[in-house]
């Protein structure tokens, strides 16, 4: 959660450009001046091709004229054919002008999408105001013609990229991210197994921590888990999970009432803005239990998009205040969920590891906001093996760090798991991303 550098550069098909005219037509019977009075904003839109088939890309261009000069947040949407939303994209704080500000998004017809005509829209409202200066659809159309082609050409097993499958791997194996049958020998065991059902007793162990210290708690030497299959509304299981408002990461004020159980055996993280501020939730199992070396995993499905998101899984040492630094994040995401990123911190000048891959088509079609997955850790003392479902994100030991720095991953840690919104070096959200949810399915610690 306190990247030593900014991982990801602002990938975004963002093309700003100042047009030579200005973006003002003519009205029929209307002066220039009484158009310009009726109308702040206006947007026009232009999407290519005309079709497309799924798997193709289209570009939405939209093109934004102010007068008098408005500083908004712009947001594209593209609607399917039922005017159920496809996707979007937002620029927050763009100074408009009567010089038309160009907009460009590319984006990927999604496999299994139906056809018929996709409409775009745009939303134009005054940046940090509920004031709405433009808001409409049908700008431009485009058809999506044809349906799906699976794509198993080199393929085994894994998805067929419309919703089926390539094929399946026999016992003892299981399909890569190239959809090959590969041993599953270099995986944990556990991989693609789920804790037990029912109710985890209660953390069992001795005592860690300084006598005092804000993170003293239980070393449970016992299996520990939650299904979160509690009443709606209701905040995690008590005896596990601190509703947490410490703050590391992001600009968000945390809320216990944004940390809660959906009653259908998911606890969420729930991201909203409330005026000019944002409250997030965030609950850890700080001082009611802390682990040392095992299977830790969690059943997520990550918030999508929202450039300004920065959720995590993360792990913390016991005693940070005076032990040597230790932090294990499973995963985060910058603002992207197309990128899975898993650091161990060390502290101090010394270096992190650090492991940054592109989110595999195999993973709900390669945005992990798409789709639930099993973050995974298999810990020994001189190991630590971390992955998203298949794929192996790191796999470090001693020999992977300056001497004696090892010893900093041999203390017991903690489970945080945060929906952290809004840090300083990712882009600021804009009003349309919330409400955004991190949602956990379950969380399983099982000791060596
Ligand atoms: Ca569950």
């Amino acid at each position: 959660m306190r990247p030593s550098k900014t991982p990801w550069s602002l990938a975004v098909a963002v093309a700003l450009s100042l047009a030579a005219c200005d973006g003002v037509g003519n009205e029929p019977g209307a002066s220039l001046d009484e158009q310009e009075a009726r109308s702040k904003v206006r947007v026009q839109a232009s999407a290519t091709p005309s079709t497309a088939t799924s798997g193709e890309e289209v570009l939405i261009h939209l093109t934004v004229t102010a007068n008098p000069t408005v500083t908004a947040d712009v947001t594209l949407r593209v609607l399917k054919p039922d005017g159920s939303l496809d996707h979007t994209a937002s620029w927050p704080g763009q100074n408009l002008t009567r010089t038309a500000t160009q907009f460009d998004e590319t984006m990927v017809v999604a496999a299994g999408n139906p056809v018929g005509t996709y409409s775009v829209g745009a939303r134009v409202q005054r940046t940090g105001s509920t004031e709405v200066l433009f808001d409409a659809n049908g700008l431009a159309t485009f058809a999506v013609t044809g349906s799906c082609v699976p794509a198993c050409s080199g393929k085994v097993c894994g998805s067929d990229g419309c919703g089926g499958s390539c094929g399946t791997c026999g016992s003892g194996q299981s399909c890569n991210a190239s959809g090959q049958c590969v041993d599953s020998s270099g995986l944990p065991p556990l991989w693609n197994a789920s804790p037990p059902a029912g109710v985890s007793p209660a953390p069992s162990g001795p005592v860690v921590g300084r006598a005092g210290e804000f993170d003293t708690g239980t070393l449970a030497t016992n299996e520990v888990w939650d299904n979160f299959n509690g009443a709606a509304g209701s905040n995690p299981d008590g005896r596990l999970w601190l509703e947490d408002t410490i703050n590391q990461g992001g600009t968000q004020v945390y809320d216990p009432a944004r940390s809660f159980l959906d009653g259908n055996g998911n606890a969420v993280l729930e991201a909203i803005q409330s005026g000019s501020t944002y409250f997030s939730g965030r609950f850890t199992s700080r001082t009611k239990f802390n682990m040392q070396y095992g299977w830790c995993a969690a059943r997520i499905k990550f918030p999508k998009a929202g450039r300004s998101w920065f959720p995590a899984w993360w792990m913390l040492l016991v005693g940070y205040n005076y032990n040597p630094y230790g932090e294990i994040d499973l995963m985060e995401f910058f603002g992207n969920t197309t990128q899975y990123s898993t650091h161990l911190h060390f502290g101090g000048n010394i270096p992190s590891l650090e492991s940054n891959k592109t989110v595999p088509a195999s993973h709900s079609g390669g945005d992990a906001g798409d789709g639930f997955h099993t973050y995974w850790m298999q810990w020994e003392p001189d190991r630590i093996r971390i992955g998203v479902d298949d794929l192996i994100m790191g796999d470090w030991g001693p020999t992977s760090v300056s001497a004696g720095v090892w010893a900093h991953m041999q203390q017991p840690f903690y489970f945080i798991a945060n929906f952290a919104v809004a840090p300083p070096w990712l882009p600021a959200p804009s009003p349309g991303d919330f409400p955004a949810r991190m949602v956990i399915d379950w969380i399983w610690y099982k000791p060596l």
